[in-house]
């Protein structure tokens, strides 16, 4: 991060479609590596507004809805709820899961729209695009299919070949036919509204290439780069739709915006509707400061699909707009895989949340502490159930759970589950808190740094220390010939169970909370990480 103490932070992870359940690479994209991080800096007793919502609009919706024979309505009131209701079961920390066919949503929207209209910033352009004239609509691209120029696949959309890769527009297709009536669609002529991107080009160069370079995680960084290179083009902001937030002019009747116009200001609407119902000011999170070092730090959890949407087109708008603040980082990650294989919606190749919750009820933090593992921080990863089964027993359970588990045990058995006061602190305790001193700092930079695998495993290294020197200290043979000095083992190992419990917080939020229960210890802010004496002597610990 380059501003190094903010005042305050927007942290947002990526809206997802409501149109499906959640799956483990959704978590592993934006939300675990999200939700860590606000945990972080609210142990830091930082000012942090985390945000998210379920983006309801586009054709990602309206496609499922007909899929399955349903109106847009009922399709993102299902989703949402069970996309919401997961979140939560997974501990993850939104203050507001929010969605964005709220009216305060459409309001934002428009005025954003508006704004940069009557600025002038866009392009207005007629163009022919295809109709159907039967169902008397213009066709989102992924309403047309035909055959790929490239590789001849017969079964393209309008806006990709998923068989090549390549990008197309839907005029590049052999034989188009629409979706909806199963004709070839005409070409019509319709008139939209442009974001110059072009024109921002020297601005986002600037701004990126020169201002990001050290700040933006490589892969992030090496995307913008190639987007830039490539040239940006006007993108239009409206569609032919009718689904979406209606574009607020009288002749774009029946338009509604693009949803990757309205879906970022999600974010903010989101943040808007929170700040109304906790009695705080949004401003403060979103719009420039008259003294800059009190801007908020924004900081968008997202996966690498939305990284030109993040760090060029939402950048461009807000630029344009002239009144917000603009990302400091957008940590995207790559994608996770499951078992050799894409994670599929449609082909349903993937672990559902919902389902991972029903079978296996109460074991939240065994997927996030396998998850946060395997992030796919710096390229593509893979999770599979052998590999799942191996982390969850020889670490979280062998290397954390053991510890723990046996300096209470060891507490109860000698001393009754009461601290005992350290009486000789010798060379190995010295040394043990030592290093036991070193770690908050050590791994609240992986966490400053977006590297969280590297965060966790530190925080198993924390749980290794505490085996160690029980291992090398042998308190069951020790209470033999020198009890006292068993008081000080013991008291030792109950210090750095409870400073796992601390640094446990931000990964492993449900685990973190039990030690504290058996511990009886109230939770404690990072301040108090590295500390040998967490747990006063006389404590008496829980069962
Ligand atoms: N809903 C795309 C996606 O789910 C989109 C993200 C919006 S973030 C503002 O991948
Ligand atoms: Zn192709």
């Amino acid at each position: 991060m380059s501003n190094t103490d903010p005042k305050r932070y927007t942290i947002t992870s990526a809206l997802p479609y409501a149109n499906g359940p959640l799956h483990i690479g959704h978590l592993a994209g934006a939300y675990i590596p999200g939700d860590t991080f606000v945990r972080f800096l609210r142990l830091n007793g930082k000012d942090v507004v985390y945000v998210c919502g379920s983006d309801e609009h586009g054709a990602a919706i309206t496609i499922k809805a007909k899929q399955l024979g349903i109106t847009p309505q009922a399709i993102i009131d299902r989703f949402h709820a069970q996309i919401r209701d997961s979140f939560e079961e997974f501990g993850i920390a939104f203050d507001i899961y929010h969605r964005t066919s709220e009216q305060i949503h459409h309001a934002l929207s428009q005025e954003f729209f508006l704004n940069l209209y009557e600025k002038g910033e866009f392009i207005e352009k007629y163009s022919e695009q295809y109709y159907d004239e039967e169902f008397h609509q213009f066709l989102a691209d992924r309403y047309i299919t035909g055959t790929c120029p490239h590789c001849k696949n017969e079964g393209a959309y309008g806006d990709q070949c998923e068989k090549c890769g390549t990008s197309l527009n839907p005029t590049d297709l052999i034989n188009p036919i629409s979706t909806l009536s199963g004709k070839p669609p005409v070409l019509k002529e319709t008139k939209h509204w442009y974001l110059p991107l072009d024109k921002y080009q020297p601005w986002l160069e600037e701004w990126l290439i020169r201002g990001k370079k050290n700040i933006l995680k490589s892969n992030v960084y090496g995307q913008c780069l190639s987007w830039l290179k490539a040239g940006l083009q006007p993108r239009s902001m409206t569609r032919d739709l009718d689904w979406g937030v209606d574009v607020p002019l009288e002749e774009a009747a029946g338009k509604k915006l693009y949803v990757w116009l309205d879906a970022p200001i999600g974010y903010i609407s989101a943040t808007k509707q929170w700040a109304e119902d906790t009695g705080n000011d949004w401003k403060k999170y979103w719009k420039r400061q008259e003294d800059p070092s009190e801007d908020s730090c924004l900081i968008h959890f997202i996966g690498k699909d939305n990284i030109v949407f993040h760090c060029i087109i939402f950048p461009a708008i807000l630029h344009a707009h002239g009144e917000y603040i603009l990302p400091e980082n957008v940590p995207a990650n790559e994608f996770l895989n499951l078992e050799g294989d894409k994670l599929s919606t449609s082909r349903n190749h993937a672990v559902w949340l919902h389902e991972y919750l029903e079978e296996f009820p109460g074991k939240q933090d065994e997927l996030r502490y396998v998850l946060t593992s395997i992030l796919p921080e710096t390229s593509d990863s893979e999770f599979t159930w052998k590999d799942f089964q191996a982390r969850v027993n020889n670490e979280l359970v062998a290397i954390l759970g053991n510890f723990v588990n046996r300096v209470l045990v060891l507490s109860e058995k000698y001393f009754d589950g009461r601290v005992m006061e350290a009486t000789r602190l010798d060379a190995e305790e010295e040394q043990v808190f030592a290093e036991l001193a070193a770690y908050p700092e050590q791994i609240a930079h992986s966490i400053r740094n977006y590297r969280f695998r590297e965060a966790l495993a530190q925080l198993m290294n924390v749980a290794r220390l505490g085996n160690k020197y029980l291992a090398d200290a042998e308190p069951w043979k020790l209470i033999k010939t020198d009890a006292e000095r068993v008081k000080t083992v013991l008291n030792a190992g109950l210090q750095i169970a409870a400073n796992l419990a601390v640094m446990a917080q931000p990964f492993l939020p449900y685990t973190a909370e039990k030690i504290f229960n058996m511990l009886q210890l109230q939770d404690r802010g990072w301040d108090q990480a590295g500390k040998p004496d967490l747990l006063r002597p006389g404590h008496q610990l829980g069962t």
